[in-house]
């Protein structure tokens, strides 16, 4: 979809549905999760549909990829192990590897812009979710993720800024679901979209000047954009249906 709302084009059509998609950094694949044969999978294709390849084969739950910067690896959350863990794999889904290791949940993996940190969210130390940054090749050996919220309310679906100093997220703080933006050590958490509906899952365009998200306050999930601010809030979907997912996705080039 471009970023006025135009080009949104239907590229799976199977059933059940396909869920999470993130395109690769070039823009020529797709990376989804989708439960096609009931042991919800990652599959990889090309961005005009063709060239379906399935990246993971197990009975436990693969599912939210997203792909490294430099578009050689994805990280993505499995609960294979008993619990979630925030796994990574080569883009061909050899070498995957369970970097969080931790018995507690820990979902919505995140790259830095440069490749070296995966932001998520995990309850590990709480009874609710909290954003944790850690280094993306070693995140458990010896290198303790870095805790960047302290709230006993939700939050997650971290996303970072393009300069890797921010990183937006969903927050249930206020009671319902809102983007707060925040340094990327936690500092400054602030209240971005300030609506009583739900607000959710932000992305931030590539200059860094505006943030997607889904919102519920037309009386269905719709994707809005507004600046890193939260000025100029703007509906930019008109789907008939639920638009769950905001992401920036990138021509082919
Ligand atoms: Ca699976
Ligand atoms: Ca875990
Ligand atoms: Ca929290
Ligand atoms: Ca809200």
């Amino acid at each position: 979809m471009n970023a006025d709302g135009t080009g949104l084009k239907q590229l799976t059509f199977n059933k059940p549905r396909d869920f999470n998609t993130a395109f690769s950094p070039n823009g020529r694949r797709i990376v989804f999760d989708g439960d096609r044969d009931g042991k919800h999978e990652i599959y990889s294709m090309k961005a005009d549909g063709s060239d379906q390849k399935r990246l993971t084969t197990n009975n436990a739950y693969d599912g939210d990829p997203v792909y490294s910067p430099e578009g050689s690896k994805i990280a993505f959350v499995s609960d294979r192990d008993g619990d979630l863990e925030i796994y990574t794999m080569n883009v061909d889904g050899t070498n995957q590897k369970n970097q969080s290791k931790n018995d507690a949940k820990d979902l919505d993996p995140a790259w830095s812009p440069g490749g070296g940190f995966i932001a998520f969210a995990s309850d590990r130390f709480s009874d609710n979710l909290e954003i944790y940054s850690m280094i993306s090749s070693s995140g458990y050996a010896g290198y303790p993720a870095e805790r960047l919220t302290h709230h006993n309310a939700d939050d997650l679906a971290p996303n970072w800024s393009p300069d890797g100093s921010d990183i937006a997220f969903t927050s249930f703080r206020p009671g319902n679901a809102e983007v707060y933006k925040m340094d990327r050590h936690g500092n400054d958490p602030t209240n971005v979209s300030e609506s009583a509906s739900y607000d959710q899952s932000p992305a931030f365009s590539p200059d860094g000047k505006k943030i997607t998200f889904t919102s519920y306050r037309d009386g269905k999930y719709q994707i809005y954009k507004m600046s890193e601010s939260g000025t100029n809030q703007v509906r930019i979907s008109h789907g008939g249906g639920q638009d769950l997912w905001s992401d920036w996705g990138v021509s082919p080039q």
